[in-house]
Order: structure tokens, then sequence, then C-alpha cells
């Protein structure tokens, strides 16, 4: 079992990865609309990566003989000026998630949960990886500036990530 409060954060925070994966499917779309179809793909798996995040949560609610309840998720933003634009909202969102963890994990804390604590965990690490990943792109864009080529380069690097197991 979990307690009432325990298990309102991790249906929030099902949410919030389930708006994640929204918000990366959106980014997707804009940059398949500016033809960068390496940032598109990038967006793509990053989309799918939330959903398993919010899947793991799911799970882990189920194990611990409650219900997940599912609410509205918000509508993402569909467009953005540029392509450090859009990356750096990626970096901010990450951000945010990064703090939203945090708070589960302190109230997993505060109620002596460490079940909740231990599975928490795993998101703590992957936040560190989320945020990093973000920034990198934000800082390649910053170097490349308006140079098409670099652009160009850095789009053909983005199209070879794929899913990874984890
Ligand atoms: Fe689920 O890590 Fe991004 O949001």
């Amino acid at each position: 079992m979990l307690k009432d409060t325990m298990l309102d954060r991790l249906n929030e925070q099902v949410n919030s990865e389930i708006y994640s994966a929204y918000l990366y499917f959106s980014m997707a779309g804009y940059f398949e609309s500016v033809n960068l179809k390496g940032f598109a793909n990038w967006m793509e798996i990053q989309a799918q990566e939330e959903l398993a995040h919010s899947h793991r949560l799911y799970s882990y609610i189920i194990d611990k003989g409650e219900r997940p309840k599912m609410a509205a998720i918000d509508a993402p933003p569909q467009d953005w000026s540029s392509p450090l634009d859009a990356m750096q909202d990626v970096y901010n969102h990450e951000c945010k998630i990064s703090e939203q963890i945090n708070e589960c994990v302190s109230l997993a804390l505060k109620e002596s949960d460490h079940s909740t604590n231990t599975m928490l965990q795993w998101f703590v690490s992957e936040q560190v990886e989320e945020e990093a990943a973000a920034d990198d792109i934000v800082q390649k864009l910053r170097l490349i500036s308006d140079n098409s080529t670099g652009l160009f380069l850095l789009d053909n690097e983005l199209s070879k990530r794929s899913l990874e197991a984890d």
C-alpha cells in the first residue's frame, strides 16, 4: 500500500511524464515542419522514453496494490522561434521535472516510505542525464549560431539517436 499523499504525488508524476512525451511529440512536429529531421528523430525518441517513464511509475503504483488515476493532460506549445528556442525549452522543462522528482523523494523520506524512495532513485539518476543531454545540444546550437553547415551536421548527428533499453 501507499499513503494517500504519496499515491497522489506519484499519480501527478505519471501525468507530468505523459505531458513531457506530449511536449516532445509537439516539438518533433515542429522540427519536421522546418525540415530538421534529425532533431525530429531525437524528439520522437525522447517522447517514447517519457512514455516509458510514465509506465515505470504506473507499474510501481500497481505493484503496491494501488490504483493509478489518469488526469487530463495539458496542451503543449506548438511553435518555437528557432531550434535553440525549442532546445532551451527542453532544458528548462527537464530542470522542472528534476525539481518534481526531488519533491517526490523528499515526501518519501518524510513518510519513511523506503520502497518508493528506492524506486525514485532511478529517476534521480535519469534526470542528471536528461538535463545534460539537453544542455549539450543547447551549447552546440549556441556555438553554431547561424552557420547552416553546423546546423546540418548537428541534425545529422541527432538523426542517429535510437531507443535505448534501460
Ligand atoms: Fe521523464 O525525464 Fe524528461 O521529463
